[in-house]
């Protein structure tokens, strides 16, 4: 499905035929007789990227002779999803290609399918990183995305019960259907006797008759729970990106420090070679194409002389892989600090080749010249900014300063304010397990001149604390950079704040919690320091691409200046009561509810009522989310249903999409008590259409692009105080989904933005949680109180959704009535909540919670 609005010119279609056909034979080196669709697909990739490469080189001259401030973005993720699609869209060409296609027999839809999505990120922080290149390259800004080119990307997710295998022979021959024209042994028997028959070349005949149905088929339920398989992204090869191994950089690991010649120097190291791969970031209709440049770790010859030395050329070769495993794998949490080491060479190995990369391209940049154009380091500021998406690029801060001293031979002074003007920090969270500490013993091994570097800083930073707060110890401890309580570690945040000149949150209320709880120390401190950036989505992919219906739709009503000026989306307002706008958009709604209703049941095997409201929770699965209360709701409405099956009620398909940390435990409980509760609701005949439950395997940018345009009800319903922004609300927002949510991250602008009166906002307000906190949160009394909650609680303790089991889900049940920092039943029952304040405060009328007599 794409936009109707725009005719193909006839020359751009026959260019396009034309390039196809060129890089079909030329590139791929196939003709029509043996091309694959993913061959198919691959032309045409290089077809949209010849369009690209001139604009792309074109840019890029035009920064090197203009010389702009360039923005750098660090990032340890880049969610980026497929490419096909949006370059074609971004650079206006996606007409030419439908029609091209279309011409020669092939279905642009089908081969946009065939694109692996990029899938360089966990959640929300790395799609915010993609959307943000789409919109700096749209704004015409000199911006760079900066990270790590991982040969695997977040893995994919498969339910199943038991060992999952990658699509092998196996799988195929599984994927034929049995001839089942027999019950047992006999059946078998006579079988077997033809087999023997023709093998002794007996002229025999079996006869029979041909059932339409064989012997049933028994299935078995899938445990429903969540495995892990690598993301092999690469194996087919990108085509979008361009391997640049003539700007390979040296990276620097382990060593020792010495002092020479009054300096400090750093030695006796082992280097890894850093490889530059760059992809294309095309702005939308505006020429402008920026570059996102991923490293890849290379080995270098030397890797490993020891064996060399001692003969076993053979180990020395396969313990090149040891270096080259720095950017093998995406570590798969999210909001959550693992501390493993290969995490922080990663974290380190993007800081210090990019940063050699942002000097070189300061001290070269200067009217195309090509020897060292500037020298002055104090203008460095002027021309660079450098923003660490979160705190794992934060050794950028001692690696830049390493740089300025230890190679440009500035003094500590100059290098440090330059430091402090080029970087700013972006924190993400404010959950402490997800907050980096790294030990003091780990960086001395393997970053030793950083960790020096990190002690004066801090000996600095608390120099300067002690002064202005008269040598308060309590102060000063709560502002270090390094922590002292249970081992020695560098407080990461602490460390990205003290070296930056801006520090902000993504959505207001995040900021404001930073400022008010996580930094309150830092912003008594440094006030001007403290910032919001509520976060956003590109309308590019998250309305244009994904929702052409709805899209043009909108641009015949106001013009397509909203593509890249969203606020003018304000101008619908006032077709707000037009009943034929309404209609036509609803009718969109509806074409793309049964569009995605069929790629579920092609998906899932499950039948969904296209006419049933879409009610969707689709993001990280983690119990700060609570994918729980969605959960229990489902329960709940099912006893519904079960107790009163006449009673009128709207037909709702709940789906639940998302990927658990492989070792997080309780997130891999909750997936698969949705699924257990799913198999149930879904097989009760009593229920019907009323209720169906899918749970969304392998949620990822691709399917978030199918899923958004149909869907009815948005869920984000967080603890407030616990979701930094959230990104996913915008997208259905953007998708005319209405939202049930918590006044938590950016839910509550999106409020103010929308009105009270077209979002369902429930649940405690972040001083609500805080106060019922400091109170003490009791589970037992909502559960006693509520006997719909009380029901759905006994249920999941007794085995109701395990066969019986009651210890299936016992860590869950104890969790929530026990150990629930999240306080899941406390937001259960909230329409009661708000219908108690009702009364109180505007009624008069206090609640009665008395039993009334039988
Ligand atoms: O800012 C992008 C995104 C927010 O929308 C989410 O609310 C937040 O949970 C997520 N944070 C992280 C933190 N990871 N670390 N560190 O992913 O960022």
């Amino acid at each position: 499905q794409i936009s109707v609005r725009h005719i193909a010119p006839v020359e751009n279609v026959a260019n396009v035929k034309k390039s196809f056909n060129r890089h079909l034979h030329y590139t791929l080196v196939k003709d029509r007789n043996v091309a694959t669709p993913r061959d198919y697909y691959f032309a045409l990739a290089n077809t949209v990227k010849d369009h690209l490469t001139a604009r792309w080189i074109r840019t890029q001259q035009y920064y090197y002779e203009t010389d702009p401030k360039r923005v750098y973005y660090l990032s340890l993720e880049f969610y980026m999803g497929r490419s096909l699609n949006n370059t074609m869209i971004n650079i206006g060409i996606q007409g030419a290609c439908d029609e091209a296609m279309y011409q020669m027999g092939m279905d642009l839809e089908e081969l946009e399918e065939i694109e692996e999505d990029a899938g360089l990120g966990n959640g929300g922080l790395g799609r915010l990183a993609a959307c943000f290149l789409d919109s700096m390259a749209t704004l015409g800004m000199a911006a760079y995305g900066y990270g790590l080119r991982y040969d695997y990307g977040i893995f994919t997710q498969r339910m199943v019960n038991g060992e999952q295998m990658g699509l092998d022979l196996e799988d195929l021959e599984d994927m034929e259907d049995d001839a089942g024209l027999g019950n047992g042994g006999l059946g078998r028997l006579a079988a077997c006797f033809l087999d023997s028959m023709a093998t002794m070349g007996m002229p025999a005949y079996g006869y029979g008759i041909r059932y339409e149905h064989g012997i049933f088929t028994q299935i078995i339920d899938a445990n429903g729970e969540q495995v892990e398989v690598p993301d092999d992204w690469l194996r087919y090869g990108n085509p979008w990106e361009k391997a640049r191994p003539e700007y390979m950089i040296p990276i620097n690991f382990y060593g020792r420090t010495i002092e020479e010649d009054g300096k400090r120097k750093w030695v006796d190291c082992q280097t890894v070679l850093a490889m530059p791969y760059d992809s294309p970031i095309p702005g939308y209709n505006n020429n402008c194409v920026n570059t996102m440049r991923l490293w890849s770790a290379k080995s270098p010859n030397n890797f490993n002389l020891r064996f060399f030395n001692d003969g076993d050329y053979i180990q020395a070769v396969l313990d090149r892989n040891l270096a080259e495993n720095i950017s093998r794998v995406l570590y798969p949490n999210d909001n959550s600090f693992g501390g493993k080491e290969l995490r922080l060479k990663q974290e380190y190995f993007l800081c210090a080749a990019t940063l050699q990369d942002v000097v070189r391209r300061f001290k070269h940049s200067k009217f195309g010249c090509r020897k060292v154009a500037r020298t002055d380091f104090s203008r460095m500021p002027e021309k660079v900014a450098i923003q660490l998406n979160d705190t794992h690029p934060a050794m950028a801060i001692p690696e830049l300063m390493r740089i300025l001293l230890d190679e440009e031979n500035l003094d500590w002074d100059t290098a440090w304010d330059i430091t402090n003007k080029c970087c700013a920090y972006t924190n993400h969270t404010i959950l402490p397990e997800a907050l980096e500490r790294w030990p003091i013993d780990l960086l001395e091994r393997l970053l030793p001149r950083h960790l020096e570097i990190i002690y004066t800083i801090n000996h600095n930073f608390m120099a300067y604390v002690a002064e202005r707060y008269n040598h308060d110890q309590e102060k000063m401890r709560s502002l270090s950079i390094v922590e002292e309580e249970g081992g020695k570690r560098i407080n990461m945040a602490h460390l990205a704040i003290v070296g930056s000149h801006a520090v902000n949150g993504v959505a207001r209320l995040h900021s404001e919690l930073i400022k008010s709880d996580l930094f309150y120390n830092f912003h008594q401190m440094w006030p001007e320091k403290f910032q919001n950036k509520t976060n956003g989505i590109t309308p590019r992919r998250w309305l244009l691409l994904c929702n052409p219906a709805l899209s043009d739709l909108i641009s015949d009503k106001i013009g397509e200046d909203w593509i890249v000026h969203l606020e003018q989306l304000a101008q619908l307002k006032q077709y707000a009561d037009d009943p034929n706008f309404q209609r036509e958009v609803m009718k969109v709604k509806s074409d793309n509810k049964q569009k995605l209703a069929q790629y579920l049941e092609e998906q899932t095997g499950v039948k969904v009522n296209p006419a049933s409201m879409f009610d969707i929770q689709v993001k990280r699965i983690h119990e700060y989310k609570r994918q729980l209360l969605n959960v229990l709701h489902v329960m709940t409405l099912y006893n519904r249903i079960k107790q009163n099956p006449n009673a009128p009620f709207v037909p709702r398909t709940v789906m639940i999409g998302g990927k658990a940390a492989p070792g997080y435990y309780m997130a891999k409980q909750i997936i698969k008590l949705f699924n257990r509760v799913g198999s149930v609701i879904n097989n009760d005949p009593v229920v019907g259409d009323k209720l169906k439950i899918i749970f969304l395997e392998n949620y990822r940018v691709t399917y978030a692009e199918k899923i958004m345009p149909g869907s009815d009800l948005s869920e984000q319903i967080s603890t407030a105080g616990t979701e930094a922004s959230g990104t996913g609300n915008m997208k259905f927002m953007l998708n005319g989904a209405l939202t049930v949510g918590t006044l938590d991250g950016a839910n509550v602008e999106m409020a103010e933005e929308m009105g009270h009166e077209n979002i369902f906002i429930f649940g405690m307000t972040v001083d609500e949680v805080k106060s019922l906190k400091s109170k003490g949160y009791d589970a037992k009394t909502y559960y006693e109180k509520n006997p719909e909650l009380k029901q759905v609680i006994d249920q999941l303790k007794s085995g109701y959704y395990s066969q019986g089991n009651p210890d299936e889900f016992i860590d869950i049940y104890n969790n929530l009535m026990y150990h629930d920092i999240y306080l899941t039943l406390a937001d259960y029952d909230s329409s009661d909540r708000t219908i108690a304040d009702y009364g109180r405060d505007i009624w008069g009328v206090e609640p009665n919670f008395e039993k009334l007599p039988d």
